[in-house]
């Protein structure tokens, strides 16, 4: 590709150059330079931008002593509903996850169940949109092994995730797309930090999805469904504080 090229031709060319630059130019879309001027924001085309991101790229992961010695709580802190006040004071023995929508075998698991999948570790910084970061240890299965084990249906493009709390009188909800659902740091946590989740990080169950902001990783996770469309739940902009204040559906970081 010429240097001269110019950003709008560049923009231009890739956009019509569709399908055929999206698939055959990984290298280009990840060149350093190709990479500064498509994101540099003059009539950036956000759409764009995601398509020709990395999506499969890994976020940082940290060594043990890199651990933040605190890693506070935000949002909810106790969903403290009569349904998960019960819930927690029998240690969650009947609480299970559902795992429906666009499935060909929905699954109802019990916390064993998922504490005998196949988990990953990963030390890696959460990022709150509010500004502040902490670094801990993470340890869950892939949500894409549960996924591939409910028979996720060629329909689905969204996974959305169905909360135990109330924030702010409204129910908290989250959604990815079935890129992120299948990225190997996307996953299930039951520990945090050596230690079983606690109830101010999501027990019994949080998402884990490293290439994106603090908002997007539910915690208390009930209900994980996929979906073809995200109209009709909440308002239709695919999570809690997308419905709330406008915050983008897509929080890469
Ligand atoms: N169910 C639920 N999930 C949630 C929230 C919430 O209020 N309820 N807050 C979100 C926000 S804004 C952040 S930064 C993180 C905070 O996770 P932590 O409490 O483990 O630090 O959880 C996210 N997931
Ligand atoms: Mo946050």
């Amino acid at each position: 590709m010429s240097r001269i090229i110019t950003r709008r031709a560049l923009i231009t060319s890739a956009a019509v150059g569709g399908a055929g630059l999206l698939a055959g130019c990984d290298k280009v879309a990840n060149d350093p330079n190709f990479r500064k001027i498509l994101f540099s924001g003059e009539k950036m085309n956000l759409g764009l931008q995601r398509a020709l991101s990395n999506r499969h790229a890994l976020a940082p992961e940290f060594r043990p002593d890199q651990m933040s010695p605190r890693f506070r709580t935000n949002g909810t802190r106790n969903p403290n509903t009569p349904d998960y006040t019960a819930m927690l004071a029998a240690r969650f023995a009947h609480w299970r996850l559902q795992v429906g929508g666009l499935v060909t075998r929905p699954l109802s698991l019990s916390l064993a169940q998922i504490r005998a999948i196949p988990a990953r570790t990963q030390i890696t910084r959460h990022d709150c949109v509010e500004g502040w970061s902490a670094i801990g240890k993470w340890h869950g299965p892939m949500l894409g092994t549960i996924l591939k084990a409910a028979g996720l249906r060629s329909d689905a493009r969204y996974i959305v995730f169905t909360c135990a709390d109330l924030f702010r009188g409204r129910n908290y909800y989250e959604s990815i797309d079935v890129i992120d659902a299948f990225h190997p740091q996307t996953i299930l946590a039951w520990a945090m930090n050596d230690a079983v989740l606690d109830v101010g990080h999501g027990a019994p169950l949080r998402l884990r999805v490293e290439r994106q902001l603090g908002y997007k990783h539910a915690k208390y996770v009930m209900r994980i469904d996929a979906v073809a469309s995200l109209a009709g739940i909440g308002k239709g902009k695919g999570g809690y504080w997308e419905d709330a204040v406008d915050y983008d559906w897509y929080a890469g970081i």
